[in-house]
């Protein structure tokens, strides 16, 4: 086998795919100049057993992309040029150094974007640098995305993250809102071939029902599609809850009886969302939603799945509570078949043994400066930072760090944002490319590519359909000089504490391996308690671990599954993953209340009281939109990964994809042919998009991708730019937020439309 190029593979490296939320095993065959042969899926990988999507094999691509940052660059005369890495450094500290002194800390602040959900380094590394800022101003994707999943999950069972999975390897029925597995390859539930494991579903004689204002390949590989009119399935979910207390339906699983609150509560608070009053506002009949309700009721095992869609709406927490409430109301919450909780082996504070209750989840241990919006899960929502960067005050921020992030093209009113970035007094960006943010950067540090690096998914894989743990090392050797991501991370931590360039990375590194250390022999619970943390270190150096995989190896070692050095033999380790290329497989996922609660009164709270006076506002909240208003939604696309990798050939090659999608009834009326230009205008923006006339979207919506709009000067992702698309986010909102999570609203935006 060779290669276009005549390349001949002389060794063969197994790594999971770090693009999307998939964690498909890839099998890399390399040559004996560490140049890529060839990618695909890795056949007897646990988990993914060969399924790959067509980015997958991209990451050879991007590794090659002559586009991709290699070295430091330094913004001289408004213009980007290459620096060794010791000057660029040398500018990061005098740039942090002026705004701290002019301003104080109080004016940093920093954003961490996506990829770094899907890697080691940043999962271990970016606490560093935000615990070194020395402010609160921490933003990130997650308020542009799940952070409603995060305060449902805290209020209802006590953390942040124990969010439960639907079971869709067992389910009989699957009810999906608001997800596009088919393009997305899912989200917040972990499961490689998304696709083929619906297929199974149907092939086993289950059912599946899709709730989208858009006829998605995801339903159209279902049993039925149900159009939601957009922003309303908080009230379409209530009602589902309301008819199965009518109909004396509702009623939890038998396992988790006791350790369940809130049911009379929960059933007041529905009382107002009858079928009808649902019916209403969301565009499905009050029939429909009866005979799903008694489906739901009557299915063996059911799990029902929010995703994207119904999180970015006004009512995102709402819908995600409810989403989950009706798991429990059903019988289906924490049991097999239904919506189950992970056991990670590289798991958070509810993996490691420990009672259930604890202090429970609050909100609010700050608030922005401008518009009072609380803290949110240790952040701020992202929607608000282009006005704490422009309006001025005590405490405005005038310094950026921007971690693996796109927000100008990401998040809402991005013309806000774009404007608010060139305004700033210092910016940093730890990124792969120079970009329609990372331009605004004084400094951009890149990392080394995506094969360049360790992989273990921390976060993912709390999400996953089943327990598997899989550990990849770097497939290809760094370059020459070249800094790895979790270095770049300590050393810009230790010079935004130290304002000294001479700060060490190791020096960093063992101060965070120490503390980690230090807490859990502390720790009564942990399988470390009581030990030296020195001794342990010293296993860990006879082994040459270090950085984030030192980190990731006590993760391991003292979880579920762990070696807990020495004391579990034949437990799961960094080597132990090592030796196992295509991964460990834990088993499907098992019933984990009431040990995974940590809610102050130890069970899951059904009905938290902030959450019903929310629900409470929706019938007043809810408003038809005027005849001339279409509503805005947008939509993934399989060979798009949010805003970076349109400058892959292989993956934008063939027409345009970012296009307006308008239902032809709309589009007669207004006058619009396929092909055409449209103006679309909202409260904030206006831009031109050209037209795609299609029924599969419901009459009323107009459908935009995200991510795209690479037309703007001073980067550099030539192909990228050769097809630039619109960025939708110059439509969205970013006075519109969920109010209970911060979240911004990125669909269901009203918008008019207007031929060109
Ligand atoms: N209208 C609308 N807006 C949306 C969405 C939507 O559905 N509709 N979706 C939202 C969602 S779910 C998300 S998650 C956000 C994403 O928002 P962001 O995370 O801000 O944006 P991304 O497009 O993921 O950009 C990631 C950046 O990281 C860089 N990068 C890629 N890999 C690496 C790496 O390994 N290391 C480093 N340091 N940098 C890297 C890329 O070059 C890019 O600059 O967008 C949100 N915005
Ligand atoms: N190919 C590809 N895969 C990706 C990404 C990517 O950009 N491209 N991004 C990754 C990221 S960061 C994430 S967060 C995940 C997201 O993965 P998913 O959660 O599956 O998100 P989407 O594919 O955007 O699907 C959201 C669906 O919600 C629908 N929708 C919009 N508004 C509403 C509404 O009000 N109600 C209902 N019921 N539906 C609505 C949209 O039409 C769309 O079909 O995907 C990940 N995977
Ligand atoms: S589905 Fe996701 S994880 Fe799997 S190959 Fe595609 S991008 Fe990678
Ligand atoms: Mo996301």
């Amino acid at each position: 086998m060779t290669d276009a190029s005549g390349r001949i593979p002389v060794r063969t490296a197994y790594r999971t795919c770090p693009l999307c939320e998939a964690t498909c095993g890839l099998e890399i065959s390399v040559d004996a100049n560490n140049q890529i042969v060839r990618i695909r899926g890795d056949q007897d990988d646990v988990f993914s057993k060969g399924f790959i999507c067509p980015k997958g094999s991209t990451l050879k691509q991007l590794h090659e992309d002559p586009d991709r940052l290699r070295r430091p660059l330094v913004k001289r005369d408004g213009r980007h040029v290459e620096v060794s890495w010791e000057e660029a450094w040398e500018v990061v500290r005098d740039g942090l150094a002026r705004v701290i002194k002019e301003h104080g800390r109080s004016a940093l602040a920093v954003y961490m974007g996506n990829p770094g959900a899907h890697n080691l380094a940043s999962m271990t590394f970016n606490r560093a640098v935000n615990l070194a800022l020395g402010s609160f101003n921490r933003f990130s994707a997650s308020t542009v995305d799940q952070m409603p999943k995060h305060v449902a999950g805290g209020f209802m069972f006590g953390t942040g993250i124990t969010i439960p999975v639907p079971d869709i390897d067992h389910t009989d029925y699957l009810l999906m809102l608001g997800a596009n597995p088919h393009a997305s390859n899912g989200s917040l539930c972990t499961a490689p071939d998304f696709p083929g494991r619906m297929k199974a579903i149907r092939d086993r004689g289950g059912k599946i029902v899709v709730v989208d204002p858009r006829r998605t390949k995801t339903a159209e590989a279902s049993d039925e599609w149900l159009p939601i009119i957009p922003g309303t399935d908080v009230a379409f979910v209530a009602a589902l809850i309301n008819e199965l207390f009518a109909t004396g339906k509702a009623d939890v699983e038998s396992h988790i009886r006791s350790h369940v609150n809130g049911l009379d509560e929960l059933r007041s608070a529905v009382a107002p969302f009858t079928p009808e009053v649902a019916a209403e506002l969301c565009g499905i009949d009050a029939v429909t939603c009866r005979r799903i309700a008694a489906e739901l009721s009557a299915a063996p095992t059911a799990a029902v799945y929010g995703r994207m869609g119904v999180n970015t709406v006004e009512f995102g927490t709402a819908t995600a509570w409810l989403v989950d409430a009706l798991n429990a109301v059903t019988g289906n919450l924490d049991k097999r078949g239904g919506a189950m909780f992970a056991l990670p082996a590289a798991g958070p504070v509810t993996s490691s043994g420990g009672k259930p209750g604890g202090p429970g989840f609050k909100i609010g241990k700050g608030h922005t400066r401008v518009r009072k919006y609380p803290e949110v899960f240790g952040e701020y929502p992202v929607a608000a930072l282009g006005e704490e960067i422009l309006t001025p005050g005590e405490g405005q921020i005038r310094a950026l760090i921007s971690l693996a992030g796109n927000p100008v093209l990401s998040t809402p009113n991005s013309e806000q944002l774009d404007t608010a970035l060139a305004d700033l007094n210092f910016m940093v960006s730890v990124d792969i490319y120079l970009n329609e943010t990372s331009r605004h950067a004084d400094v951009i540090l890149p990392p080394p590519s995506q094969l360049q690096r360790d992989h273990y998914d921390i976060s993912l894989l709390r999400l996953a359909v089943r327990n598997v743990a899989n550990y990849s090392p770097a497939v290809l050797p760094m370059e020459e000089g070249q800094w790895d991501e979790w270095e770049i991370l300590a050393k810009l931590a230790g010079i935004l504490q130290t304002l000294d360039t001479s700060v060490s990375v190791s020096d960093v590194d063992e101060l965070a391996a120490a503390e980690m250390l230090g807490g859990l022999v502390k720790n009564s619970s942990s399988s470390i308690y009581g030990r030296d943390v020195e001794e342990i270190l010293g296993l860990l150096a006879e082994q040459g671990l270090r950085g984030p995989t030192r980190i990731l190896d006590v993760m391991l070692q003292t979880g579920p599954y762990g070696a807990a050095y020495g004391s579990n033999p034949g437990g799961v380790s960094v080597r132990a993953l090592i030796d196992s290329p295509h991964g460990i497989d834990f088993g499907p996922l098992e019933p984990r209340i009431p040990e995974i609660l940590r809610t102050s009164s130890a069970k899951v709270e059904l009905c938290p009281p902030l959450f019903a006076a929310n629900l409470a506002k929706v019938l007043t909240r809810l408003k038809k939109t005027s005849d001339d208003e279409l509503l805005l939604v947008g939509r993934r696309q399989l060979k798009s990964n949010n805003s970076w990798m349109h400058n892959m050939k292989v993956l934008t090659k063939g027409s345009l994809s970012c296009t307006l999608q308008v239902h032809p009834d709309d589009a007669k009326r207004l006058g619009l042919v396929h092909g055409s230009q449209a103006r679309v205008t909202s409260r904030v923006g206006s831009l031109v998009a050209p037209v795609e006339v299609t029924d599969s979207v419901r009459s009323g919506v107009v459908s935009l991708p995200h991510g795209w709009g690479h037309n703007v000067s001073g980067t550099k992702m030539s192909v990228a730019a050769e097809k630039p698309g619109v960025n939708s986010n110059i439509l969205t909102d970013d006075e519109r937020i969920d109010e209970l999570s911060g979240n911004a609203v990125l669909n269901a935006i009203p918008v008019t439309v207007h031929s060109m």
